[in-house]
């Protein structure tokens, strides 16, 4: 009697005493924790008791077996499979053409509305019975959204009277994995790859099928598993039968597969001569790879392309453009509806005055000459992923060639895995920034989505923070840097708020006041970054190599590779002058904003420095100095992660105990990196300034040399 109360004690006890299970993270937003709002449970018992999926297709039958699972976990229900609607509620899901009952609910809605990757979630009402209808085009849309309804149920949202509409705002929602074949990751700070090619195409890891899962569930419909610093070795007999054993994991997700193409692979693995684009014997050797690859795999995406660009072969070897070498490859896969993704992230081995300018120049005079399956791929900014830049130039500037966005959401500048920046804010505000290059609101978002200067073929790309860790992206808080990629690239309008609301909700806790603080911690952190790494427009001032610390020092090698070339700090001054009198980088942007950056008092202040070289006494729009506002944006950064810290703390058995753990050493891991950040980079630029901190600014830690003389050894990622 006394074991059977002690027993029922305990069951009692872990059952009420808040969050004592340990989450490794690995479920990401998809770990379906049970409901325990009694309102939404009995809203799901009485509308979704009954499930009613249509068609047999593979991505259907994804559909249906994601949804019946994820509606069990989170609600615990029995959950019955009918063949026409029943008991009070009815979950009736399918695409208008695989069951004419779906069409009837819907009379309203014309064939093709939602094209085949949207679809329509509504509630029709039978008499007293409810049923939810999930419909669309595409066996795709129906995937996606039986994936909303989970995450409406997940999040604890309304699920009365739905009426929603989806199209994803761009077609090609892309992951790029900088995936190497001997399992290391370009800027990867997750572990290794995720792809075992030694054990591959034999041992198929579970890890690919939860990989695809993860995707659908956001929209990702897309990924290029090989680094753009490409290895012509993936392009053989036996690198292709790898590649399919993972397409065929990633096909029932709606998920095609990519591959990265090295320009020269026609030398290094056909033994011909050249890989001049123009040559037949290079042409036939692409088209026949082509013709190989896509008889392996039947849905094959295409390639993606970095060519001429830090030492990276390509046409320009041969004096061909890269209009010539994008179309040859364009060719060789059209006729069976591949594309070619052609990095504009080029530079060659002649240093620019304006590294920024490069792209631009080299790509503008190539507008309209690119076949219609190529896009460009261009990076957010001109530069190369830094906290904040401007929007990159070519946005706008190519109106007859369709532009894909590259957004990084590994954290190559950003702390890498251990720093808490929420990317959401970064993408927004670039999505959202008016190129003006057909008036007011021409927005880049409406650039990559084609509606600015009609394209059909659109694309969204983000540079992968997956990794073989267990929780997948080595930071906890980086799975919401893909969660929000992905959501992103589905509907760029959509808030970094909402976004991160839905994530908190699906993956940390749903107690309302806990997610509101935890997203408030989220929204101001990319700012946090911003601050204590590169203020007021500064950029590219990290570390030689591994580019995780501070380093405005580094001013060996190639010029353009150089803190100094970029940040130009002087006894004068500080900051690089791309001004009309400067590299004349401004002019690159259209009215008005070039004129805007070209001033100093109407260009944005947190994008001085980006446009120009300005005095140490600069008066700011506060009233302070440039070298006091200088000060304090890099001690509120230090600040900003002191306060997490501090608010993290009070999380603590309110989540997750693992979560909680977990979170709670990296921010103490980032509150020191941050102290490095600002007192390594206050004290090299006080050699120029020559001017004391002002009050507020704690005193550097350690001396400059002491900073200088900083040596690590096996950074991740490079
Ligand atoms: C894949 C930066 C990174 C490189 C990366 C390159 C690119 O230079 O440091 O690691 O190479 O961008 O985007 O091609």
């Amino acid at each position: 009697m006394y074991r059977a109360y002690t027993t029922l004690l305990i069951i009692f006890v872990l059952a009420t005493a808040g969050p004592v299970r340990a989450d490794d993270g690995y479920r990401l937003w998809l770990r379906n924790e049970p409901l325990t709002d009694r309102t939404c449970l009995k809203e799901c018992n009485r509308r979704f008791e009954n499930v009613m999926i249509t068609g047999d297709s593979p991505v259907l039958k994804t559909a249906h077996d994601e949804f019946i699972a994820g509606l069990s976990e989170l609600t615990g229900m029995k959950i019955n499979e009918v063949t026409e609607p029943s008991g009070s509620g009815t979950i009736v899901a399918g695409t208008f053409s695989s069951s004419a009952y779906i069409a009837s609910l819907l009379p309203d809605v014309a064939p093709g509305h939602t094209g085949e990757e949207g679809y329509i979630i509504r509630t029709v009402k039978q008499g007293r019975r409810n049923i939810t209808v999930v419909a669309s085009g595409g066996d795709k849309g129906v995937l996606y959204g039986l994936f909303h309804l989970l995450r409406l149920i997940s999040t604890e949202s309304q699920l009365d009277n739905l009426s929603i509409t989806e199209r994803p705002a761009m077609a090609l929602r892309l992951l790029n994995h900088w995936d190497n074949l001997d399992g290391t990751v370009e800027r990867g700070y997750a572990g290794g790859s995720i792809w075992n090619w030694h054990l591959l195409p034999g041992y198929i890891s579970p890890r690919y099928r939860d990989y695809a899962r993860a995707n659908a569930s956001i929209g990702i419909n897309g990924t290029v598993i090989t680094n753009v610093n490409a290895n012509a070795l993936a392009l053989t007999p036996q690198y292709l039968a790898k590649v399919a054993a993972v397409a065929d994991v990633m096909r029932p997700f709606g998920i095609k597969v990519y591959l990265t193409a090295r320009f020269s692979a026609p030398q290094e693995t056909g033994n011909l001569p050249t890989s001049d684009p123009l040559d037949p014997g290079v042409i036939r050797w692409w088209k026949d790879k082509a013709a190989e690859i896509y008889a392996l795999i039947p849905d094959f995406g295409g390639f993606l392309v970095k060519a001429n660009s830090e030492g990276q072969p390509g046409p320009q070897n041969y004096g061909r453009s890269h209009a010539d070498g994008a179309n040859m490859l364009a060719d060789a896969v059209s006729p069976y509806g591949g594309i070619v993704m052609w990095r504009a992230f080029v530079y060659d081995n002649n240093v620019p005055v304006d590294r920024a300018k490069q792209a631009y120049n080299e790509f503008v005079p190539l507008d309209g000459k690119f076949r219609d399956n190529v896009l460009v791929q261009v990076k957010n900014g001109p530069v190369d992923f830094q906290p904040r830049e401007p929007f990159h130039p070519l946005f706008g500037a190519m109106p007859s060639t369709p532009l894909m966005m590259e957004f990084q959401v590994t954290q190559e500048y950003l702390g890498c895995a251990t720093h808490l920046v929420y990317l959401a804010s970064l993408y927004s505000e670039v999505l959202r920034s008016d190129t003006y290059a057909a008036g007011p609101r021409s927005e880049v978002s409406k650039v990559i989505d084609g509606t600015l200067h009609s394209h059909s073929l659109t694309g969204i790309a983000g540079v992968a923070n997956i990794g073989s860790e267990r929780n997948w992206t080595g930071h906890l808080f980086g799975q919401a840097n893909w969660y929000s990629f992905g959501r992103l690239a589905w509907n760029p309008d959509l808030s970094p708020e909402e976004i991160a609301m839905e994530w908190i909700r699906m993956t940390l806790t749903r107690d309302p006041s806990i997610a509101s603080g935890i997203c408030k911690m989220m929204l101001s952190s990319r700012e946090a970054a911003v601050n204590y790494m590169t203020p007021l427009g500064l950029h590219h001032i990290m570390a030689e190599g591994h580019h995780w610390g501070p380093g405005p020092w580094v001013d060996h090698g190639r010029p353009d590779w150089t803190s100094v070339y970029y940040h130009r700090a002087d006894t004068a001054g500080i900051g690089f002058d791309r001004t009309t009198a400067g590299s004349n980088a401004v002019s690159q942007y259209f009215p008005p904003l070039n004129e805007v950056f070209n001033d100093p008092h109407s260009c944005p202040e947190n994008l001085l420095l980006w446009f120009h070289h300005l005095p140490w006494n600069y008066q700011m729009k506060s009233g302070r100095t440039l070298w006091n506002e200088m000060c304090l944006k890099y001690q509120e950064g230090v600040n900003t992660v002191d306060g997490f810290r501090g608010y993290w703390t009070t999380l603590e058995d309110k989540i997750d105990r693992e979560q909680y753990e977990h979170v709670r050493q990296m921010l103490a891991i980032q509150a020191n990196e941050s102290r490095w950040w600002k007192d390594a980079c206050l004290l090299y630029f006080q050699t120029f300034s020559r001017m004391p901190f002002p009050e507020g600014v704690e005193q550097p830690q350690h001396t400059l040399e002491y900073y200088r003389g900083l040596k690590f050894y096996y950074v991740p990622g490079i």
